[in-house]
């Protein structure tokens, strides 16, 4: 799919002509503008190269701690079909973050520096993730919700200006998209069902809905990385752009199943062709963020085990790469 060519050519490249080269810097805002891919050994800007370092590594860390919330509940599922479906949705996500990890590799970080970043506490993920799954209505209320608001962000990250990024971001958009599916068609069978289950789902929907909205990140007031990665077509939207997209699209799929959206202040705004909608609650956001979500410490802890529990895999497959090598050598 991409160049897995770690050679770091392209990075010696770009360590010795500086973002202040103005005939490489210009080239390479010409092919930007112009919509061209950068790809792995193209001379890119520190500034560019770290941003999306940041972004992709991120991305992959959600990926791969979203499979906590859901993977709970695999062992709790209702019947063989609805263990089927999370399992593989499950799998996918695992998938995802691999590509993800990869596609950071190719800017020249290596996966174990992300993971030590993520277990440290240095690198983000989304806080979503930090939320429990009280209910087996969470796990509809994660695919409709969660995969739709990941959906809404990253259909426009295929047209993305580094080229692994975009490439991973098709398949990935491709799969969320039959997540979201499952999720919403989990929704409806729960809110036709028994008044229980009608009231499980919209208390899923009422616990889920806020933390969705800020998936999409902060304001775009208050949005550090937003102007910049807009101007080098890493971002092709803006925080605000795409939550008002799922707002729109969203609340008339809760209104066909009978679901109320949690908002007293949404309502249709016919001049702007849009719901005006209430103040997401950034204090909470933010304290999130900073690793005070409800169930932050234990998506830590269970990411560290699994790390810690597989180290005999990776040295196992590092023990067989060797010999194969060697073999190879031998027999040459
Ligand atoms: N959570 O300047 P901003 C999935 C941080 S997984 C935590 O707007 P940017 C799924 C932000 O990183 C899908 N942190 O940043 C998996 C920045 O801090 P740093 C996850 C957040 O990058 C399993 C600071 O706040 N999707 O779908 O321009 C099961 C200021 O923000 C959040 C992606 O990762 C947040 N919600 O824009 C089910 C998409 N929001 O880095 C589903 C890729 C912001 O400066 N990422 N921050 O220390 C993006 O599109 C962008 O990075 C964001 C933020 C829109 C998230």
């Amino acid at each position: 799919m991409y160049t897995t060519d770690l050679s770091g050519k392209g990075k010696a490249k770009a360590e010795t002509a500086t973002a202040e080269d103005p005939a490489l810097l210009a080239a390479f805002e010409a092919r930007v503008a112009n919509d061209e891919f950068i790809e792995p050994k193209d001379w890119m800007p520190e500034a560019y190269r770290k941003t999306l370092v940041r972004q992709i590594s991120q991305h992959a860390h959600s990926e791969i701690v979203g499979m906590l919330p859901e993977g709970n509940w695999i062992t709790r599922a209702p019947n063989l079909r609805r263990k089927a479906i999370l399992l593989a949705k499950v799998q996918d996500e695992g998938g995802h973050g691999l590509y993800l990890y990869s596609a950071a590799e190719t800017l020249g970080t290596s996966r174990d520096e992300m993971i030590e970043a993520l277990h440290s506490g240095r690198a983000k993920y989304s806080t979503i993730f930090n939320y429990p799954t009280l209910t087996w209505a969470d796990i509809g209320a994660i695919g409709w919700l969660v995969d739709g608001a990941a959906i809404m962000n990253q259909v426009p990250l295929q047209r993305t200006s580094y080229g692994p990024y975009a490439r991973a971001m098709v398949r990935v958009c491709k799969e969320e998209s039959f997540h979201q599916r499952q999720g919403y068609e989990l929704m409806m069978a729960m809110a036709a069902g028994t008044t229980g289950q009608k009231r499980m789902a919209q208390d899923a929907l009422n616990r889920w809905w806020w933390p969705s909205l800020m998936m999409f990140g902060p304001p775009d007031d208050k949005s550090p990385n937003t102007e910049q990665s807009m101007r080098w077509r890493i971002k092709r939207d803006t925080n605000d752009e795409l939550r008002q997209k799922f707002v729109d699209i969203t609340v008339p799929q809760a209104e066909a199943i009978g679901l109320t959206v949690p908002d007293p202040a949404l309502k249709w705004n016919e001049e702007r062709g849009a719901y005006d909608f209430g103040e997401v609650d950034w204090e909470e956001f933010y304290a999130v963020v900073k690793g005070e979500g409800p169930v932050a410490k234990e998506r830590m802890q269970a990411r560290q085990k699994a790390w810690d529990d597989g180290a005999w895999v990776r040295e196992a497959a590092r023990a067989h790469a060797d010999k194969r090598a060697a073999a190879k050598i031998a027999a040459e």
